[in-house]
């Protein structure tokens, strides 16, 4: 998802050759086919966007490949960075791997200070060692390897998988199959937890800028605070989309996971202005992305 949103504004950046992969291409899991890949096409820099990712359900019932697939991932890339010369190498984390038990709003200075939510501590130790190598390497050899931490991301091209999907494209799918059939959407959960959502083109340009201009080690990309909205909120801007918010339900046997994780965005703030694009006008975008390219969407 997010790098076909980078892929979407390459255009903006004449200067770089952008080369994308897949892991149907090359697995990253592998320390061999990392080699063959960084030996292929030799850069300069690299986004490192590559990972075993999912939403509640699925990081609660897939913690051992969420750890074990992302930890070896994560030491090949940053590993052949190093082994490659790449001059700058920008990592990304996300909200979920900062302590649960936190004062709020959260920011880069409290990655490491106590546990994650344990529905995916298992991802969050993961991506928290990509913390801690790439720290190594910036100390050892003055590596210039950064992490950026994004909030919940969605937007076209996400994976629409109905128990593995993040919530937004999971909601959008029921939604679509609910009215289709004509039967309640179902909500899990009680709707009330709340999150800050980044849209992927934003993130994209984002991303950008920090491949450009950023120094800092680790750097929230976030939506500020005010933008942060109920799960409930969210289901119902995705049914009014489909004309079909008098059909919403809620199962509240299913977990609410994590109630939120608000993160400060004030650091990026401090270094640029940036008009992020609203929540609704993003589902907007989203919900008519995935009915027109229903067919061939991840699911
Ligand atoms: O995006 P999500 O799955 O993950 O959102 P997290 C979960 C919230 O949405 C919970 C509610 O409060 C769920 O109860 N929800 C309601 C649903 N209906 C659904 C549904 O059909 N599917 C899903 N998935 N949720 C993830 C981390 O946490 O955040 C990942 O587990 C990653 O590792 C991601 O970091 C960004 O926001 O709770």
């Amino acid at each position: 998802m997010v790098g076909s949103a980078i892929n979407k504004i390459k255009g903006d950046y004449p200067a770089y050759r952008f080369v994308f992969f897949s892991s149907s291409e090359y697995d990253l899991s592998s320390l061999e086919e990392t080699k063959s890949l960084f030996r292929e096409v030799q850069p300069t820099m690299v986004i490192h966007l590559a990972a075993c990712v999912g939403g509640l359900f699925k990081n609660m019932h897939n913690k051992v490949e969420m750890l074990e697939k992302n930890v070896m991932i994560n030491f090949n890339v940053v590993r052949c960075c190093h082994e490659f010369d790449v001059e700058k190498l920008v990592a990304c984390l996300s909200t979920c791997i900062f302590p649960d038990n936190t004062t709020y709003p959260i920011n880069e200075t409290m990655l490491h200070d106590g546990p994650p939510h344990t529905s995916n501590d298992a991802y969050a130790y993961a991506k928290r060692m990509l913390d801690i190598q790439c720290q190594a390497y910036r100390e050892n050899y003055g590596s210039n390897f950064q992490c950026v931490i994004p909030t919940n991301i969605y937007g076209a091209h996400d994976n629409y998988h109905l128990e593995d999907a993040h919530v937004i494209p999971a909601l959008i799918h029921k939604c679509y199959l609910a009215k289709k059939d004509g039967i309640p959407f179902v909500m899990r959960g009680s709707g009330k937890p709340l999150r800050q959502f980044i849209y992927a083109e934003d993130l994209a340009k984002l991303m950008m800028w920090s491949v450009e201009h950023n120094t800092d080690p680790i750097l929230i990309l976030s939506v500020p605070e005010d933008q942060e909205v109920s799960i409930e909120h969210v289901a119902r801007l995705i049914a009014r989309e489909f004309d079909y918010e008098h059909q919403l339900a809620f199962d509240e046997s299913f977990s609410d996971g994590q109630f939120k994780k608000t993160a400060d965005n004030s650091l990026l703030a401090s270094k640029l202005k940036f008009d992020f694009v609203p929540i609704a006008d993003g589902i907007k975008r989203s919900v008519a992305w995935f009915v027109e390219n229903y067919a061939t969407a991840r699911k």
